[in-house]
């Protein structure tokens, strides 16, 4: 089996640092998107997307020839699937109508010898359900789940486990975990990653891959959970929960994460409900985590109403209206510029819905605020500690630990002041 041309569905944070990773190794690329801007984008040797030096190599790859934006699948040797896998509804039911359209879209495309990798987050049995809708189309081909390994098509499952900001390293550095639906699937899959991979792949099942990926991001979840947790009960009991952490950290065993305003992202905060969801009953340590990491947010509202509260107590002679609360970081973590799923923005929100006074913002990777913030005021970090009464840090930016302001209530959910 030979890759001369790849097919990567999806070209977002995922979907395009692989598409031009591959494209570097002179493979030819079709990325597939529905999005007409981000293909545009693409084809001119652009990014839509914010990932460091992710521009120079999507520029190369265009340049060179080596890859291609387009609505219309392809055929090509491999196809990758790297589309969202959001949740939906009350019960978190993950919903993948993503991987179905992905599926079907290149269904009609298949050839003999076609290797077919899902590479997006998905719940256990989302591999074999792909397989089923791409089954539908081609009446001549035979698929792992008739054939075993005498099948024409290979599908595996490899679930991509990059870190938003350190993708192109970990893309190439980071072991990979590839869930064939028969070994020879897995061979297939681990020979097209070999391309630019230097890490290990490791083979298993589809299945097991599946769990492993959402097994990963649930140990992040609620591990964090904990440190959310550790610092609610820190506050009660009047204690400082960064040194505590730093204490109990020096024990050889033990390794805290850190509390924050709140788990953003699509990831951390998604996946571990594709566990919850398949498996309920026996999943009430992971449901619990989401909860209190989900919680969390709300925790630093009720903060900033009681310091506006304290504030107005010792400034008699003030009213609420000429309080001025300033939000330090709107992104989901620190240095990037993503505001999706952000619970710095959850609370940013809340208070400029909540305060009849002046609520400033700070974020220093954004040129301007989302349509969410538009009675908000963004402006710079001196700005905001000139002028604010309450100084609420909600991202560990690094330009913010410089220094903390002078004047005013902090309410510092990071630990940086
Ligand atoms: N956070 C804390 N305290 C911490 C660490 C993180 O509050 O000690 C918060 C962050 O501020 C952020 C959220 O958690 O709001 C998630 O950030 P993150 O840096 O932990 O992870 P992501 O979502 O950027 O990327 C994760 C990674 N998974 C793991 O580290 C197990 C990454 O490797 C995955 O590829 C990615 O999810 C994914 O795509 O699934």
């Amino acid at each position: 089996m030979s890759f001369r041309t790849i097919s990567v569905i999806g070209l977002g944070y995922i979907g395009l640092p692989t598409a031009a990773v591959f494209a570097s190794r002179k493979v030819k690329v079709i990325g597939v998107d529905v999005n007409q801007h981000a293909i545009d984008t693409i084809n001119k040797g652009e990014v839509h997307i914010v990932e460091p030096d992710l521009d120079m190599v999507v520029h190369a790859a265009v340049n060179e020839g080596y890859l291609r934006a387009t609505r219309q699948p392809e055929r090509a040797d491999a196809f990758l699937i790297a589309v969202p896998t959001p949740f939906k509804g009350d019960n978190h039911e993950p919903d993948l109508s993503y991987i179905k359209s992905a599926a079907r879209s290149i269904a009609p495309l298949l050839e003999k010898g076609n290797l077919v990798i899902l590479e997006s987050t998905s719940p256990v049995g989302a591999t074999e359900d792909m397989a089923a809708w791409l089954a539908e189309a081609p009446p001549d081909l035979t698929f792992p789940q008739q054939k075993g390994e005498e099948s024409d098509i290979r599908i595996a499952h490899c679930p991509e486990r990059v870190l938003p900001g350190h993708v192109l390293r970990e893309l190439v550095e980071n072991d990979r975990v590839v869930g064939g639906m028969t070994p020879k699937c897995s061979e297939a899959a681990c020979k097209l990653y070999r391309v630019f991979l230097h890490g290990e792949c490791v083979v298993t099942s589809a299945r097991a891959a599946e769990m492993c990926k959402l097994t990963e991001n649930s140990f992040r979840d609620v591990n964090i959970a904990f440190a959310n947790e550790l610092s609610t009960i820190c506050d009660r009991l009047k204690i400082d929960v960064w040194e505590l952490i730093r204490l109990a950290n020096l024990h050889p065993r033990v390794n805290i994460l850190q509390p924050g305003p709140g788990v953003g992202g699509h990831c951390i905060a998604v996946d571990p409900w594709f566990i919850v969801s398949s498996a309920p009953e026996e999943s009430r340590l992971i449901a619990t985590a989401r909860q209190v990491n989900d919680g969390k947010p709300q925790w630093v509202q009720q903060k900033v109403k009681l310091a506006i509260a304290d504030f107005l107590q010792t400034n008699p002679e003030k009213t609420a209206r000429e309080v001025t609360v300033a939000c330090y970081g709107l992104a989901f973590k620190p240095d990037i510029d993503d505001l999706r799923e952000s619970p710095a923005m959850k609370i940013a929100t809340s208070i400029q819905h909540d305060h009849v006074g002046r609520v400033l913002m700070v974020e220093p990777n954004i040129r301007e605020l989302p349509q969410k913030l538009s009675n908000a005021t963004l402006v710079s970090e001196a700005e905001a500690k000139n002028e604010a009464d309450i100084h609420v840090l909600l991202v560990d930016h690094k330009s913010f630990k410089a220094k903390a302001p002078q004047s005013g209530i902090i309410i510092d959910t990071r630990g940086i002041w």
